[in-house]
Parts: structure tokens; sequence; C-alpha cells
């Protein structure tokens, strides 16, 4: 497939020239070229055909067990400043970074075929969404980038009218952890990843464009890019509001994308926009509105059953591609916590032998296309987004934050969303539960400083005086035996309620230092049982704790030395002492 592009052509040529594939293909993006992938892969073995009866059209691959999700120690920002890519980031000088990468891609595609893709991050024909082209030795990458990504010839067409993309280079290596880096370069807009063959390493449309690299672009050109999911909560009236809302990775953003309405609120509706990333503008009349970058849902599997997410598991019962999962005797997808059937195989392939492991990885995930989601909303094709009502950040903690509260400013919501901290998960590696910093869920994915980030999110009160009010939510809070004190899942619609009326200035709230949190019965829970002293516990805020915490974050905030922006260091100074 030719293009007119010469910087795409030029770009094309000397990377096989360096990494000289046996072939080129030039993704088109059809259905006939995904199936024709498919095949190659199941001959090849790197796929597998699962039960066609019950699972039309899905397929397994199990990767490399030592390769199953990001590496945030081996993922670099490199800038001709290493202050410009903050202590929040590793950061290696470009020309060192680029004689490593170009070392590790010396031939590497030797024997290989290797797959151009040109891509649309957002709506075609949406002036906020950003073209790439991803240059991988991947099969498995190109049939996810489809899932993902508007990707193939209306792309490149984009790109040709355009003249701008931003270049990605991906190989799978030889998967040596010790010879996995994961490169970006802002200031030119482009990626080098070797050594991993994992979504968030490998698929660069996701993580490292449409967050690293797109965080960057949106600093220059006034947008943010966010590590959100986009909801619509539809009323029984039929009037619709849409809710961006971050929270770390494996925190439930796809369960909160797809909630499903509980009983009482049966008349309520939720619609799904996207699950991961949100692109934000303002627009002519200072309205924020909202793009998901994505086409697809790249979802963690394991505990995801009838009950916990019926949208999410109906859509994965057809096209989708799993990856490490084990296998039931008839060749069905088996998971920890999918509640029906048992393994036979776990996600390396083995016998399932009980105590020795769980038979899905952790960290196992399902790609599948989003109009596969009955909560679809068509509107995530709409050019221009939808207008965003509440913006909503939220971390996993057993103790501290309320169940929800509300910033009392546009300000205070910065410092809010600087402040979230999370106890940690299986998507990335490392040690599991240990609390960690993660500002606005955005700390391995800002492609700069978060200092100069926070500038940038404050700005946003000069651009209009319409801007969405900031909430904080807390599903997770567990008392002293480990049992959540929340029910979450679909009641998390009555917070998101609360949040909307708090929007239209329908309910009341108190007023404490740390923002505005529910009063007794202005949040619905009076069905749910819940004993009285453990709802006024998520309600209300322990002052000594929260001082702990704030001298912590203080110090943090502190480590960011002179780029911190004053006014965030105000905010921080009015919750501190109000707080006593
Ligand atoms: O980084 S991935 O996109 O692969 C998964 C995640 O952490 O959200
Ligand atoms: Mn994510």
């Amino acid at each position: 497939m030719p293009t007119n592009n010469q910087e795409l052509t030029n770009w094309v040529a000397e990377v096989a020239q360096m990494t000289q594939p046996e072939s080129i293909v030039w993704c088109d993006g059809s259905e006939s070229e995904y199936d024709g992938l498919v095949s190659e892969m199941l001959g090849a073995g790197t796929l597998k055909t699962l039960n066609p009866d019950t699972h039309p059209n899905c397929f397994l691959h199990l990767s490399d067990p030592k390769d199953v999700a990001r590496v945030e120690h081996l993922t670099f920002i490199c800038t001709q400043n290493e202050d410009d890519a903050g202590q929040n980031n590793n950061w290696k000088p470009v020309a060192d970074a680029k004689q490593k990468m170009n070392d590790l891609y010396a031939g590497c595609m030797q024997g290989r075929t290797m797959y151009v893709i040109p891509y649309c991050m957002g709506p075609v024909d949406s002036p906020f969404s950003r073209c790439g082209v991803e240059i991988t030795d991947s099969p498995y990458v190109v049939i996810n980038m489809k899932l993902m990504t508007r990707m193939g010839t209306a792309a490149l067409r984009r790109i040709e009218a355009e003249g701008r993309f931003v270049r990605g280079l991906h190989s799978t290596g030889e998967l040596d952890p010790d010879r996995r880096f994961i490169m970006h370069y802002p200031e030119e807009l482009s990626i080098m990843s070797y050594g991993s063959g994992y979504g968030g390493n490998a698929l660069l449309g996701k993580k490292c464009h449409a967050l690293r690299i797109a965080s960057w672009q949106a600093r220059t050109e006034g947008w943010l890019a966010e590590h959100m999911l986009i909801l619509g909560l539809e009323s029984p009236e039929g009037e619709t509001h849409y809710i961006a809302a971050a929270f770390p990775s494996a925190c439930g953003k796809t369960n909160l994308a797809m909630l499903i309405p509980p009983e009482k609120f049966a008349d309520w509706k939720i619609w799904t926009l996207g699950d991961d990333i949100a692109w934000l503008h303002t627009d002519d009349q200072g309205q924020l509105r909202a793009i998901n970058p994505e086409a697809g849902y790249f979802g963690v599997v394991p505990g995801t059953n009838q009950k916990t997410n019926l949208n999410a598991y109906d859509m994965i019962q057809q096209n989708t591609i799993f990856t490490n999962v084990g296998t039931t005797e008839d060749n069905q997808p088996w998971w920890e916590d999918k509640k029906v059937g048992s393994p036979k195989t776990d996600w390396k392939g083995n016998e399932y032998k009980e105590g020795a492991g769980p038979a899905a990885h952790p960290n196992s995930r399902f790609t599948v296309s989003a109009t596969g989601n009955r909560a679809y909303s068509t509107l995530a094709e709409a050019p221009q987004g939808v207008p965003i009502s509440a913006i909503v950040f939220g971390g996993r903690r057993r103790e501290l934050a309320p169940l929800v509260y509300q910033a009392k400013s546009w300000e205070h919501g910065v410092l809010i969303g600087a402040g979230v901290a999370s106890e940690t998960t299986a998507a990335a590696t490392g040690e599991v539960g240990i609390v960690r910093r993660d500002p606005m869920a955005m700390k391995p994915f800002c492609g700069y400083n978060f200092a100069d980030y926070w500038a940038h999110w404050l700005s946003f009160a000069k651009r209009t005086d319409t801007l969405p009010q900031i909430f904080h939510v807390n599903w997770f809070r567990q008392n002293e035996a480990g049992d959540f004190l929340w029910p979450g899942f679909g009641e998390n619609l009555r917070v998101l309620q609360w949040i909307i009326q708090r929007c239209e200035n329908k309910v009341g709230a108190k007023e404490t230092a740390i923002g505005y949190l529910p009063e007794g019965d202005g949040l619905d829970v009076a069905d749910l049982n819940i004993d009285p002293q453990v709802w006024e516990s998520l309600i209300s805020i322990d002052d000594d704790q929260w001082k702990v915490e704030m001298d912590n974050f203080g110090e943090y905030l502190h480590s960011y030395g002179d780029r911190l922006p004053d006014e965030l260091l105000e905010q921080y100074k009015l919750v501190r002492s109000a707080l006593g």
C-alpha cells in the first residue's frame, strides 16, 4: 500500500534497512487482513481457537511467562533536559537512548514480517483525534491494534492529508527481560519499544501514544490527555450527564464504565464511552468535552463474572482475544472468579493443579471491540465528543478516604487529583498491596514533569469559568477483618447520582477540611441495610489520619522543588490548616 507521504515512506525504508525484515506488509485494517493474520498465528501455534460453539471467533494467546505486564522500571521519557521529564519519570538522554535501541534493532526482524500500521486515536473525522504509525514484527500486535484503534486505510488517508503522525517502532526481540526497553521521545513525538509483546509495552497506540506522548502534545496544544474512563448516566427522564473518572490501573475502571444499575435504579441507564483513556478539550463555549481515543477494551479478565460485570461478561463470549487465561475441559476460557466451569489448563499451557497458583494470570486480559458492549454509546464516534459534567478521581484505600467528597473549586480539585494514592495491583510488575502516590492516576503515564502537568491543569481555570466539578471516590474501605464496607459494583450508581445532584445544586452537603461530603441521608442508601456506624464512617473523616496523610503528601509535593506551582501550594496550605 504505497503512500504519498514522503516522511513515512522514508522512515519505513530506514527501519527496514536497520531491522532487515523478510517482508513488509502495509496494514489496511480490513476484516480479511485480520482473519488472515489469525489463520497464520493459528498455524504457527501462537494463537489457539477457543470452543467455537460457546465462544465464536475467540482466540487464546499465551505470552512468554516473563512478559505479562507493563515494566515501569524499563520505561523512559527521553528529553533534552532531564528536568522536563521530571522525577516522576525514568529519564535517559535522547542520544544515548537511541544508540541503545538502534543496537537492539540491528537485524532484529530477520526472518520476520514487518507490519506497518497506520492508526488514528479517536474518530477519524474528529479534529481532536491524533494519528500514529506503528511498525512492528508482531502479528499479535496487529490484531490487537485492529480491535483497539481505528487502523488502516482511513487513518493513512488522514495522515496524508495532515502530514503528521506519531512514530512508534516495536519489535518483540527475543523477549529477554534484560534486553527490554520502552523509550519515549516526546519532543519529536516518537516511541521505541523492544523486547516485550505485552499490551501496554507493545500496543503503542495505548499508553505510549495516547497518554505519554499525547500528554506532552496536549500541554503544547492546550488540552488534556488523561487516564480516565468516560460514561454517560441517563436518568429516567432521559437526561444524560457525562462523567470522566481517573483510577489507577486495575481499580475497577472497566467495571464502573460498564456499570449495571441495581434493581432499585432499573430505569436508569449507563452508557460506556470509554474505559481507560480520555482526551479533554474546552469548546468555543468553554464547555469541557471528551473523546475516547481508543476503539476497544484491553481489560483485566479475572474477577469478571455475571454479577460483577454482566455487560463485560457477555461481551467477551464472542469476537475476543484472550491473553494468559486458563481453559476448561471443553476448551472454554477460564479465569479465577468466573464462577462457572473449572480449569483444565493454566495460563502457561500446563495442566492446572490446585494449589499451584492461579489458572489465569492475575493480569490476564481480554481484547475486544467497544461495539461489542451492549452499553456502547454511539457518541463514542461523535467528532466533538461529549460534554463532561464531573471529573472523578479515585484510588484503592483501605482506610482514610471517604466514599465520596467534592472539591471546593477547580484549583482544590487539582490538589485532590495530585493527592491520589492507591494500593498497588497486578497490572504492573512489582509488589502488590503497597500504597503508592499516583497523581491523577497518571504516575506511569505522564510524559513530562508532574509539576508542569499540575500547572497545566490549573491553567484551565483561566481558560473558562464553566469547568466541571471535581470529586474523589473510594469504593475500597475495609474494616479490620478485611470486609469491604461498601457493596460497590452496581451500587456505585448511588454515588454517581449524588455527584450529578451536586453538579446541579440539587442536594446539600457538609463542608469539611478536605471538601464537601454527603449529609446522612443526602445519598440514597436506606435500602442497603448498612450499619449506621459503618455508614457514618464512610461519609466522615478522621482528622488525625488526614493530618498524617497531608503531611506525607506535603513532603511529596515539596520534592518537586521550585517547579511546583504556587497555586497548588496555596491549596495545600488551605486544607492543611483547616485540619488544625
Ligand atoms: O498498560 S496496559 O494498557 O497494558 C493495562 C493497564 O495497566 O491499563
Ligand atoms: Mn489503564
